[in-house]
């Protein structure tokens, strides 16, 4: 039989590292157990060693089941590569730039600017960043593509410290760290690619969404290779996090998917500090131990970075495993306590413990035990861990590296529980740091102002310099860097759209299933097809999506190794290395961070991709509105749709799924265009036009936006396109629809998506009942009239001389008469444009939690129905003198107005919906 070479939590950590103390007697018992393998067999074999556990156990010799290693380093000494780099001169300028990091936050913290910053944080996580710049993270120009890296948000100044020495920023742009609007060149506070674009590429300064991206990242990369639109085989993503930031639920909860799909091309670097902002993150446990475990759990490959080197030879002499079992006994709450006094204290209360453990450095002395190091801090250790991670096959690494906050900075920040919060360096403290970092500044320098230490910059010429820059320069270019060439697409002409302008017949087509149409068309395209990717959170079928499981096929790296159960079916569940779509599974924290993956591989890939993330409505914005911040934050471009929108569209679901609220949430994010589209052929226009502008030539537009469509479940007749169809209208926002009746008093009815044509129902019962016309519009996107009346309120404010019309102004003005709006959402979304509406202006809304029941019950319900908007129409005319206010009771009592019963769209027709 092949002997195995199996890794185990135990074999792992204890019999590897620990010193047998009798190999003789251990090797006896060996041969008897190969004899009866050899004899015996395998089965019996593991029958009497299980019986043999269960003996010991008997007798309190147990072998506890356990997911975690002694709290030892995972990679023995003796395994270690060879370190290829020169540790001393690196070094030095790791030194400067722990320094320039400290003094950019100090200097920040000035009187009259003290906009602070982070200072412990980057000093805790310095050491692993620099082996990374130095020997791992592949640059934009490496042949391989690069790398993506994603740097723990709040330790951006050390990355932009060492940007200063590789004359990438200038002093002042330093000096601008946090004033990003009153400074000419100033820096933001974390990485923020929108603010800093050329520099930054991903925002992770929100704890968990960094993992979580990184994830999607790594699967994205897979997916491009496997799918043959890029070779990503030399492209590795690292993400650096907190061990604090390991308690978001997002931080965690995608793990799964990292090794079900064998992401060796991810290594997670967990940088333990032990603390979190407030204090410690597991005082009365060991957070490395949980997340050993918990990384383990989910099918991780777990590396240990705890000890410094110092601790070899001592472990090498613990031969009664008296140490080990110290490291493991002790609490992350006092290892904290020890690093923040001094060797005699770690003498007393860490090895004095145990009369052995303190034998063991007998003679050493206090600063020699000071000097003892984590593995997080140590060059060396931490260079044979990332090896190991990279050579690691089949599974993602998560590298669990022992780190002190604050390090190196002092006695008041070093593992204090106020360190986070520490913006500057008291004068003492500066000397004292530069003392410790050998950096050539004098007394008087740091005297002239102690809130401006001077940053320290070598001779251009200086060996550590030029070593560092070359350095770079082997690894293909400096990071963290953003590729900004933005390659143009080339787009499909009309003829892709002619089918949205067809109108349905007599056919019932939901807005759903003609932009799912629309989709699969612009799918088949030869130029632009397959930049297309889909990503669906388990709700395909709902959505219609399922017809193009067997062509389209699911995205999985294992492809398809079982017969699916509808496998002789024409709408078979097909899975593929080369699938289209990502399937998230029940994930719509998961899916939003793949649709910015998606949506800005043309800055990190230099691949634009288009993503179409289609989402049950309700759980899109509301659920993930801070993946989405991000995602705006990173220049994200692609579509997202709220499917099954609407408050009473969705017939029977209730108060969780009736979404009345996402596009309120959208408008809120500068990065979000949201349309409310009611017909096929203004989907086609809307969705013409987002691809120009995101993937195309934007003309003076900002191409760094997403496109929110909300679309309906509720089978409508679709018309025709009209023939003087007004485009500009229904990409501004508003368009006409039907024209009022001439020679009556009219009103105008405002509306968007599903309720547009009750607007149209609403116009004929005026009419023929009331005898007044009614121009009908329809509102494509709220929020893009918003934005245009605060531009034009913005430009009238500073230009007093000029007037500038907003276009819903333009629009509606000389129409005649008052303005009802509805929709099948808050009275919030069309009262966002009270301010431009050149007239008297009643919304209707659905408010509040949803329910389940039918469509016309629900609508007459919240009064946004046909019916509702007569009356309500008939006030407003009313109320502006145009008609008798008599009409308004004559209204409410021929439509029944309080009957959820009485309306004339009794037939609730969700049996022929999509959902
Ligand atoms: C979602 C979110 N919540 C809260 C914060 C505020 N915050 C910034 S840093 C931090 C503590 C981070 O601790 P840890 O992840 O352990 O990082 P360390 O600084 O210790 O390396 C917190 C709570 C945030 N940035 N994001
Ligand atoms: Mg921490």
């Amino acid at each position: 039989m092949p002997e195995q070479k199996q890794s185990s939590p135990l074999v792992d950590g204890l019999l590897v590292q620990i010193p047998d103390n009798d190999p003789e007697e251990t090797s006896e018992w060996i041969e008897s157990l190969d004899d009866l393998i050899e004899e015996r067999g395998a089965n019996r074999t593991r029958y009497v060693m299980l019986a043999m556990l269960n003996a010991a156990r008997r007798k309190n010799v147990s072998v506890p089941a356990s997911f975690t290693t002694p709290y030892i380093n995972t990679i023995p000494a003796q395994d270690e590569p060879y370190f290829p780099g020169d540790e001393n001169t690196e070094r030095a300028y790791r030194r400067w730039i722990r320094w320039n990091a400290a003094v950019q936050v100090t200097r920040a913290q000035r009187p009259g600017i003290g906009v602070g910053g982070h200072i412990s944080s980057y000093a805790s996580v310095s050491t692993l960043y620099e082996v990374g710049f130095n020997h791992f993270f592949r640059g934009k120009s490496h042949p391989g593509g690069g790398d993506h890296i994603f740097f723990q948000g709040h330790a951006s100044p050390g990355i932009y410290a060492r940007a200063f020495l590789e004359g990438r920023l200038s002093e002042e742009e330093m000096d601008g760290f946090r004033q990003e609007v009153s400074t000419p060149s100033g820096l933001p506070s974390y990485p923020h690619p929108r603010q800093l674009p050329n520099f930054w590429e991903y925002p992770t300064v929100s704890m968990g969404l960094g993992p979580a991206e990184a994830i999607y990242q790594a699967w994205f990369d897979k997916y491009l290779h496997l799918n043959g639109i890029k070779d990503t085989s030399e492209q590795h993503t690292w993400a650096f996090l907190g061990d604090g930031e390991m308690d978001e639920p997002e931080s965690r909860g995608m793990l799964q998917t990292a090794a079900a799909q064998n992401l060796d091309n991810l290594t997670f670097v967990v940088n333990c500090n032990l603390q979190r902002l407030d204090g410690p993150v597991r005082g009365n446990g060991k957070i490395i131990q949980e997340l050993e475990s918990y990384f383990k759990g989910a099918g991780w490959n777990v590396i240990k970075v705890i000890w410094g080197r110092g601790w070899d030879g001592l472990l090498a002499a613990d031969k009664d495993h008296a140490l080990v079992h110290l490291m493991d006994e002790v609490r992350d709450g006092d290892y904290q306590t020890l690093k923040a006094n001094d060797g005699a204290y770690v003498r007393e209360h860490f090895f004095g413990r145990d009369p052995r453990t303190k034998e063991l450095v007998k003679n050493w002395s206090d600063e020699q035990i000071w000097e003892l190091r984590r593995g997080g801090h140590d060059y060396r250790k931490v260079y044979a861990a990332y090896d190991a991670a990279l050579k690691h096959k089949g599974r993602p690494t998560v590298i669990l590296a022992h780190t002190i906050k604050g390090y190196a900075l002092g006695e008041h920040f070093a593992g204090r529980n106020a360190t986070h919060q520490m913006k500057k360096l008291t004068l003492e403290d500066q000397k004292a740091l530069r003392d410790r970092l050998h950096i050539p500044i004098t007394d008087e320098e740091l005297e002239k102002d102690p809130y401006k230490p001077p940053y320290y910059m070598p001779d251009k010429d200086d060996p550590a310099l030029r070593y560092m820059l070359e350095r770079r320069e082997a690894l293909g270019g400096y990071l963290p860097s953003r590729h900004r060439e933005d390659p143009h697409l080339e787009l499909p002409g009309e003829k892709t759209y002619k089918m949205m302008t067809k109108g349905s017949g007599k056919q019932k087509v939901a807005t759903t299933m003609a932009l799912v149409r629309l989709l699969k068309e612009l799918m088949r395209d030869k130029n632009i097809g397959k930049r297309f990717v889909p990503i669906i959170p388990d709700e395909a079928r709902t959505f219609g999506l399922d017809a193009m499981f067997p062509t389209a096929k699911i995205f999985n790296v294992h492809g398809q190794n079982y017969t699916a159960v509808d496998h002789d079916l024409m709408l078979s569940y097909k899975e593929s290395e080369q699938g289209r779509l990502m399937h998230t599974g029940i994930n719509e924290a998961g899916s939003a961070a793949l649709m910015q993956v998606v949506g800005t591989s043309y800055a990190t890939h230099n691949v634009p991709m288009i993503p179409f993330y289609i989402f049950y409505s309700m759980f899109g914005f509301q659920r993930t509105g801070d993946q989405f911040w991000a995602a705006g934050d990173q220049l994200t471009r692609g579509f997202v749709i709220g499917a099954t929108a609407g408050r009473t569209t969705l017939t029977g679901e209730g108060t969780q799924h009736m979404d009345g609220h996402s596009p309120v949430l959208a408008a809120t994010n500068p990065a979000f265009v949201h349309y409310d589209p009611a017909y096929a052929y203004e989907i086609g226009h809307i969705f013409r036009d987002g691809l120009q502008r995101m993937y195309g030539d934007p003309g003076d537009r900002d191409p760094n936006v997403m496109y929110y469509l909300t679309v309906y479940n509720e089978p409508i007749v679709q018309p025709a396109q009209p023939e003087n169809v007004d485009v500009e209208g229904i990409l501004r926002g508003i368009h006409k629809i039907d024209e009022a009746a001439p020679d009556r008093p009219v009103v105008n009815l405002l509306a968007s998506g599903v309720a547009v044509p009750w607007a149209r129902h609403a116009r004929e019962l005026l009419l023929n009942d009331w005898g007044i016309g009614a121009n009908v519009w329809s509102v494509t996107s709220w929020g893009e009239l918003r934005r245009d009346g605060m531009e034009a309120n913005r430009k009238n404010y500073l230009d007093p001389d000029h007037y500038t019309k907003p276009y819903v102004t333009a629009k509606l003005e000389n129409t005649g008469g008052p303005f009802v709006a509805s929709t099948d959402f808050d009275h919030i979304l069309p009262d966002l444009l009270r301010e431009w509406i050149p007239g008297r202006y009643y919304t209707l809304g659905a408010d509040g939690f949803g329910f389940s029941d039918t469509r016309p019950a629900a609508r007459r319900h919240f009064l946004i129905d046909a019916e509702s908007m007569v009356v309500r129409a008939l006030q407003a005319m009313a109320d502006d003198g145009m008609i008798e206010r008599d009409l308004i009771r004559q209204a409410i009592e021929k439509y029944d107005l309080m009957n959820v019963n009485a309306t004339s769209h009794r037939v609730d027709d969700s049996d022929d919906s999509v959902a």
